[in-house]
This record gives structure tokens, C-alpha cells and sequence, in this order.
């Protein structure tokens, strides 16, 4: 194979500025003058340029914990990355990511990524959108050999290869995931054997060898770019110094260690390209020069740069949380460079084009099924992933028809790899697509608390703004069908509790409706909750098509006595309380939160404020659920206008009973609501 030599030299250079990177970093956590840590990449420049060299500029790159060299070998400016170093303002993510979460979306560069493994799920999504968009890219996934042992790996490898996706899986085994040798953690010689087990080509290389990574990386992509799936490469190499900051590498003989020095990487290159007349001595020692010269400007630079001012956190928490559309678009993400994007029809972001003298009464999961309809007809870049949803339409039937309509690309049935799929969903929203994920049982979301929490919520605003995830995860919840104790949890209160989640979770068919529309439309993600127990009902909803804006209550009833404030299948619940309550003379008003993030505090406190109790009630269970948030809310609020101290209703601290006897006594019924109601009252 003929190399340009320009490119090559290039590529030299970026090995180098690399090493000294590297070693300026090193350096500088040693003088204190760095905090926190970091993971260098010394020994594995071959792995990081080489890989890169292989792929056209528009291919993403996902990166791991050890990301610096990733980086700089997609283009990354060493400046930029020095001041995120330092927490500074100019950094990649403001100083808000740190090394280890830095992305540089208009350059690909999709992220270094603090948790094991976890970036492998978001890169075969970025390949998912590749391939659905037809952008011809191939996306090149950096891992290590620890990241080979994590379930949402194999979840992720096994998915690239059953829909034969434009991925690279470049596995840099470095012999150690942190301390721990490989071969006490697999028992194969070569873990590119595992490739076997997904179907796919599995390839050994030496990783210290740009030629050799180059090379197997090429033949990868081609293969991938060609719509043959992927390939998974391990490029065998070492990393000369700690795994992080403060490892006095007990774990290996300095005799190991001289013989990997004997395979640097950078000495291999120079040779090289000297031999082949590429590169000459002096060349070489002007590029070292060059290169130490930028590193040592960007130290400089980055300590004189200013830090985000203070302001930025609780501006920050305000944009994550509002339901505006934002303004953060990366290349992917802009509607009108998708071919299957496209300009989404216009519609008015409110309900006002509901007909509601021409409702009708359908089940709450058509409803849902409505809702995902209009949407998908009306925005090309809206698909839903999840189990079981092609032809069975889903565990309760919402999805029923729709493959026939939308067709495998569009309705995408998945293996049960909760954290994979929501992984995968998540590089697709951030790569121009507009995912619907569906979790059978909301129980089975606990599978995917990584990818939700640590990835999806967090990316907005952990790596600067640069990206947004307009992901939508339904999730079908709560008791009331005798399912049992792993098929009937209501866990809102995990994902309230994660900062960049919205949640949301209707109580009639003709919200679900309007607030799928919106949390669909909306930068996400969003959690949206489906009582499951109401699927089965008809209900009034409007005809025509209509959106309920996120973050509003709902005043159900109006009344002077007392506040019940709920939310999903409760509602019912509490609706049948207020009618009882009446009759008894005592006036309920009845607010339905609709939406717990944000949550419109200001129709709680309004409400309490007039009737001077609250009543709070929800399907989770009691310590630690939704409820105590409420409470507060109201106590912050209005606690001066309280008559009755506050009361909460919820299912005990005890995993729900199977018997259906003992379900029904383990939530909130009418009747212990009313009861609860007429006590606040005195009555
Ligand atoms: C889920 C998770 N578990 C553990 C860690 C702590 N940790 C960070 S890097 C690392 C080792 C990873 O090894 P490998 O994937 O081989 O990459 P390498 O460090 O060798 O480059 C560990 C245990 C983490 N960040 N995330």
C-alpha cells in the first residue's frame, strides 16, 4: 500500500504531540498543579493515530477513560484539551467534563467516557444512525480489554453484528484493566476471538505498529462502509505508565515493562520513515521541537484562562430542565442535513388544536399508539427500538400494527439487552435520529440505569452543550394487574432523582397522548412513564391532532377543603375519592401532575395555598419516593397558609405482593384516600 507522505508524516506528528501531551500531563499532576486524575495514553499512540488514519474525517470516533490520544488523533486541539484539564472555560466541555468526559461533535470526537465500557452501546447508535440516515460514515469505537468484560459491551457488539452496522470495534488491550491482568479475567489468548460469538471477523494486531492498525483498520471500515457489519480488532499494546494518577504498578515486573520499552511505538514509526526516505533525522527533531512548543503554550494558555463563572451551574440546571427547544445543534443533529430527518411538519405546541367536543373513547395504549403514529408520520427521524414490538406489537399490545406501517427499519425489535438498546438509542439521538425506546416493565429499567443516568442524561451538560438527546423512554409501570413483585414498581423517584432526565407520567389517555406528542418533540430525554394498568381503559380523548406542553399540572376539580395532588394511576383513584368526598360536602381539588420533572410547583402551591392541606398520593413505594419531593414543594411554598400538617399516601417499604387480594391492599384506594382527606379536614 502507497501512503502520501505528507499524511504520514502527519500522522508522526500526532503520535508525538501525543508522548509529550502526555508527559506534560504527568508532569503536572506531579507538581499538584493538576486535580482530580487522569489516564495516559504513553505506549498506545500507534493504536489511537493509526485507527483514526484509516477513516474518512466525517467518521465518529467513541473514546473511553483514556481519551487524550483518541482525541488529539481525530483532531482535537491540544489547546482545548489542556484548558479542560486545568477546569477552564475554554475546554472542550467548559471544564465541566474533565478528561474524562470530552467530545468534539463538529470533529466527530463523540466523547472520552468515565464508565467502563460505556461508550461501546452509544458508538454502535451512532452506527444505527449512520446507517438509517445513509451518511455512508463508519463509526470507530475505542475500548479496552476491562471494557471487554462488561455486559453492555457483548449487548452492544451483539446488536452491531445482527444489524450489520458501520462500526469498527478497536479493543486497545493493553494487558490490565487497572490492575488486573486480562488473563486472569478471560480465558482466551485473544479476546479478538470473542468476536466469533456475535458473528462478526475478529482480527489480532500489533497495536504498537501504525502500519499494522492502519492497515486492519482500513480493511474494517471497507467492509463495514460496504454494509457488511462490523469487525472486532484487537490491537495488542501496552501503556508505559500508571493506569491513573498515583499507581505504583505493583502489579507488574519492571522486567515486563523494559521489554514492552523495547516496542515503542514512536521509535518503530520514526525508523520507519526514515528507512523509506519519508523522514530524515533533522525533520524529526524540528517536529519534536514543534510539538513541545505547542504543548507547553497550551499549559500556558490554559492557566491563564478564566473559569466558568459561578452563575453557570444554576444556569445550566435551569436549560437541562426547561422544555424550550434549545439551541445546541451539532452537524448531526441539524433536521435538514438528514435525508430521512427532514423538515418536520409545523404544529402548534399546545392543545389548543384539540377538538374536545369530538372526543371518543379509546384504550389508553391506543392512545400511546396515536400518539407514536402522528409522530412518526409527520418526523421521518422518529423510530422506536425495544423487545418484542415488531410483529407482537409489544407486551401490551401499543406498538400492534405498527411494523407493518413503518417497516424493520423504522420499528426496530431488539435482544433483551435493556442497557445495550438504550445505549444504542442514545447514540442515535445524538446523531440526528429521534428514539422511542420501549422497556417491557418499567421493573426491567433498572438494566439500564447506566445508560439512562451516566449517559444519557448526563451528555448535555456534562460535555458543554454541545449535544442533545432527544431520546424518549417509555416505560410501562406500576401495579394493579398482578403481575408481582418484579412486574409492578413505579421508580419514578430514581430518574426525578437524576439531574438532565425529565419525567413524565400521565393518568388519562388523552394526556399520555399530547404529552408523548411533546416529550418526543421535546431535546429530552425523557422518561416517560405508562400506568399499565390503565392501558385496558377507555377513556375520552379529543380527535384531531393536539400536544400537551411538559411541566403542567392539571386542576382535575376544583375545591376549597383540601388538595389531593397525584399523578398516574392514582388518579383514578383520587377522582373516585373527590366524588365520594363530595358528596360528604367536602370539596377536593384535584391537581395532576402530569409531569414530576419539571414539576409545576407553582399550580401545587397555588392550590394549597387556597385550601390550606395537601394530600399527596402515588403507587410508589413511601421512603424516599416522589411524594417526599411534593411535600417539600409544598412546604417551601406555602407553608404559612397550612391548616393540617401535610399527608402522604404510598405503597409501604415492602416489594409488591403477587395475590391479587394482597396487591389490591398494598396502594392507595379510593377509600384510603377519602379517609385520609376527610382526616386533614377534621371530618
Ligand atoms: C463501570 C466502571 N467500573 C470501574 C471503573 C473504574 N475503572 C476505570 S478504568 C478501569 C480499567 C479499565 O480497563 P480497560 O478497559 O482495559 O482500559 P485501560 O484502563 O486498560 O485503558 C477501571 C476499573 C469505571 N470507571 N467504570
Amino acid at each position: 500500500m502507497k501512503f502520501d507522505a505528507a499524511e504520514l508524516i502527519e500522522h508522526y506528528r500526532r503520535m508525538l504531540l501525543i508522548r509529550a501531551f502526555e508527559e506534560r500531563v504527568d508532569a503536572l499532576f506531579a507538581a499538584g498543579e493538576l486535580k482530580g486524575t487522569s489516564h495516559l495514553s504513553v505506549g498506545q499512540e500507534a493504536a489511537a493515530v493509526g485507527a483514526v488514519a484509516a477513516l474518512r474525517p466525517d467518521d465518529p470516533v467513541t473514546s473511553n477513560h483514556r481519551g487524550h490520544g483518541h482525541f488529539i488523533a481525530k483532531g482535537g486541539d491540544p489547546k482545548r484539551i489542556m484548558a479542560e484539564l486545568f477546569g477552564k472555560e475554554p475546554g472542550y466541555s467548559q471544564g465541566w467534563g474533565g478528561t474524562q468526559h470530552m467530545a468534539c461533535f463538529e470533529i466527530g470526537f463523540m466523547g472520552s467516557n468515565g464508565i467502563t465500557g460505556g461508550g461501546v452501546a452509544i458508538a454502535t447508535g451512532a452506527a444505527l444512525a449512520a446507517r438509517l440516515r445513509r451518511t455512508g460514515q463508519v463509526v470507530l469505537a475505542f475500548f479496552g480489554d476491562g471494557a471487554m468484560n462488561q455486559g453492555a459491551v457483548h449487548e452492544a457488539l451483539n446488536m452491531g453484528a445482527i444489524w450489520s452496522l458501520p462500526i469498527v470495534y478497536l479493543c486497545e488491550n493493553n494487558l490490565y484493566a487497572m490492575s488486573t491482568p486480562i488473563r486472569q479475567t478471560c480465558r482466551l489468548d485473544d479476546l479478538a476471538d470473542r468476536a466469533a460469538a456475535y458473528g462478526m471477523p475478529g482480527v489480532v494486531v500489533d497495536g504498537n505498529d501504525y502500519f499494522a492498525v492502519r492497515e486492519a483498520t482500513r480493511a474494517a471500515a471497507e467492509r463495514a462502509r460496504a454494509g457488511e457489519g462490523p469487525t472486532l480488532i484487537e490491537a495488542k499494546t501496552y501503556r508505559f505508565l500508571g493506569h491513573s494518577r498515583g499507581d505504583l504498578r505493583v502489579y507488574r515486573s519492571k522486567e515486563e515493562e523494559e521489554s514492552w520499552r523495547t516496542r515503542d511505538p514512536l521509535p518503530r514509526m520514526r525508523d520507519r520513515l526514515i528507512a523509506d526516505g519519508v523522514l530524515t533525522e533533522g525533520h524529526d527533531a524540528r517536529l519534536r521541537e514543534e510539538v513541545a512548543a505547542l504543548v507547553e503554550e497550551s499549559v500556558e494558555a490554559a492557566r491563564r484562562a478564566p473559569v466558568l463563572p459561578a452563575s453557570a451551574i444554576t444556569e445550566r440546571a435551569a436549560r437541562i430542565r426547561s422544555t424550550a427547544p434549545s439551541v445546541i445543534l451539532n452537524a448531526a443533529q441539524r433536521s435538514e442535513e438528514s435525508p430521512i430527518g427532514g423538515d418536520p411538519s409545523p404544529l402548534a405546541q399546545d392543545d389548543s388544536k384539540a377538538d374536545s367536543t369530538a372526543s371518543r373513547a379509546i384504550y389508553l395504549s391506543e392512545a400511546v399508539r396515536e400518539a407514536l403514529t402522528e409522530e412518526m408520520e409527520r418526523d421521518a427521524s422518529v423510530i422506536l427500538v425495544g423487545e418484542d414490538i415488531g410483529v407482537y406489537g409489544g407486551a401490551f399490545g401499543v406498538t400492534r400494527s405498527m411494523l407493518d406501517r413503518f417497516g424493520a427499519d423504522r420499528v426496530i425489535q431488539t435482544p433483551i439487552s435493556e442497557n445495550g438498546f438504550v445505549g444504542v438509542a442514545t447514540g442515535a439521538a445524538l446523531n440526528g435520529l429521534r428514539p422511542v425506546v420501549e422497556i417491557m416493565f418499567m421493573d426491567f429499567i433498572a438494566l439500564a440505569i447506566d445508560q439512562i443516568c451516566n449517559h444519557a442524561a448526563k451528555f448535555r451538560a456534562v460535555y458543554g452543550e454541545q449535544a442533545k438527546v432527544p431520546l424518549v423512554i417509555r416505560a410501562a409501570a406500576g401495579g394493579g394487574r398482578a403481575y408481582g413483585p418484579t412486574h409492578s414498581q413505579s421508580l419514578e423517584a430514581w430518574f426525578a432523582h437524576t439531574p438532565g432526565l425529565k419525567v413524565v407520567y400521565p393518568g388519562t389517555a388523552a394526556d399520555a397522548k399530547g404529552l408523548l406528542k411533546s416529550a418526543i418533540r421535546d431535546d429530552g430525554p425523557v422518561v416517560f412513564i405508562e400506568p399499565k394498568a390503565l392501558y385496558n381503559q377507555r377513556m375520552p380523548v379529543p380527535k384531531g391532532e393536539y400536544t400537551i406542553p411538559l411541566g403542567a399540572a392539571n386542576v382535575l376539580q376544583p375545591g376549597d377543603d383540601v388538595t389531593i395532588i397525584t399523578y398516574g394511576r392514582m388518579l383514578p383513584a383520587a377522582a373516585a375519592a373527590g366524588a365520594r368526598l363530595a358528596q360528604e360536602g367536602i370539596a377536593a381539588e384535584l391537581v395532576d401532575l402530569r409531569t414530576l420533572v419539571p414539576m409545576d410547583a407553582e399550580t401545587v402551591a397555588a392550590s394549597v395555598q387556597k385550601t390550606g392541606r395537601a394530600l399527596v398520593v402515588h403507587e410508589a413505594h413511601r421512603t424516599g419516593g416522589f411524594g417526599a419531593e411534593i411535600v417539600c414543594q409544598v412546604l417551601e411554598h406555602a407553608f404559612h397558609y397550612l391548616d393540617a400538617p401535610v399527608r402522604r399516601l404510598a405503597a409501604p417499604d415492602v416489594p409488591i405482593p403477587f395475590s391479587p387480594s394482597l396487591e389490591a391492599v398494598a396502594f392507595p384506594t379510593a377509600e384510603t384516600i377519602a379517609a385520609a382527606a376527610r382526616e386533614l379536614v377534621g371530618k
